[in-house]
């Protein structure tokens, strides 16, 4: 259980262990779970001083990928983990399950496969559609900072 404290890593921003980047803060979740279980999670944290839910992280930028490729790395090494985005259709067109536009990708070669759901950082290749019950994986979530609620 986490139990965010009133420190901050020296940014007034994200409650620890909740971590600040560019406006959001993030959670990289040491305990692998199945996607629908890892999106629950997420939504438990929602409890933060903060208004609006945490959900699996979204991606919107290059910057914000590599900010949390490398983070994830210091955490798990080259483990996968999930993204909060599905791919409902199968059509290989996934959505942002926090409603933002799809904007940026990253996804490895040769993927998506259009055959599978659930959207996962495959290893140190990038981006894979893969079934949200492949297995246990790492997870990242997300909500925005608001640093006017530190006080
Ligand atoms: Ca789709
Ligand atoms: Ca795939």
């Amino acid at each position: 259980m986490i139990t965010p404290s009133k420190h901050t890593d020296g940014q007034c921003k994200c409650l620890r262990p909740f971590v600040y980047f560019e406006s959001n803060c993030y959670y990289f979740a040491n305990v692998p779970r199945y996607f629908d279980e890892a999106e629950e999670i997420c939504k438990e944290f929602s409890y933060h001083t903060t208004p609006g839910p945490y959900l699996l992280a979204s991606v919107q930028t290059a910057e914000e990928n590599t900010f949390i490729y490398e983070r994830a790395r210091q955490h798990w090494s080259t483990k996968d983990y999930w993204f909060g985005a599905k791919d409902d259709n199968l059509d290989g067109n996934f959505h942002w399950l926090d409603g933002s536009a799809m904007n940026f990708t990253s996804f490895a070669l040769g993927e998506p496969t259009f055959n599978r759901h659930c959207l996962q950082q495959w290893a140190t290749k990038g981006w894979d559609d893969v079934s949200c019950s492949e297995r246990e994986k790492h997870f990242v979530c997300k909500k925005s900072a608001m640093i006017s609620s530190c006080m």
